[in-house]
């Protein structure tokens, strides 16, 4: 049995935070995902995200090859949540390349490359566009 675990935000869903979540599930047999907190995000960017941390764990839930959410409170904490989760596998975007090397001690690290042109603030940027 082996234990994926994942981190992100996933606000406003779309395509690239699917690709990402099904290709970490096929590289175990369990899927947990870390849910950035409203607080958390508020602290990295000083905006909070448009969809609030319920929807985005609930949605993230709802997927087939998502087995289990919990909420991420710190961004400081992976090595508590890899140990508490029993991860064999941490697994981020490529965005964060070689960020969390140090986990290698724990647990196995795996970037993968990022779906292009798709993010969440292109899209808020087209429909603020479109409203305007
Ligand atoms: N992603 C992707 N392709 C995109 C956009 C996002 O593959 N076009 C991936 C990211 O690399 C990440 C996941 O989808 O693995 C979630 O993306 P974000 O919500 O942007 O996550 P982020 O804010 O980077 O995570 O501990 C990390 C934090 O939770 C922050």
């Amino acid at each position: 049995m082996t234990n994926v675990l994942t981190f992100g935000t996933f606000d406003v869903f779309h395509i690239g935070h699917v690709n990402m979540l099904v290709r970490a599930a096929d590289l175990g047999d369990h899927l947990t995902v870390g849910v950035s907190s409203d607080a958390l995000n508020f602290s990295k960017k000083q905006r909070y995200p448009v969809y609030r941390e319920e929807h985005r764990m609930a949605i993230v839930k709802s997927l087939a090859c998502v087995d289990e959410v919990f909420v991420e409170e710190s961004l400081e904490l992976k090595g508590e949540y890899i140990k508490k989760f029993n991860a064999d596998v941490l697994v981020m975007g490529d965005d964060w390349a070689g960020k969390f090397d140090h986990y290698r001690e724990l647990c196995e690290v795996v970037y993968l490359p990022r779906t292009a042109e798709v993010s969440t603030t292109d899209i808020i940027q087209s429909i603020k566009e479109q409203l305007d």
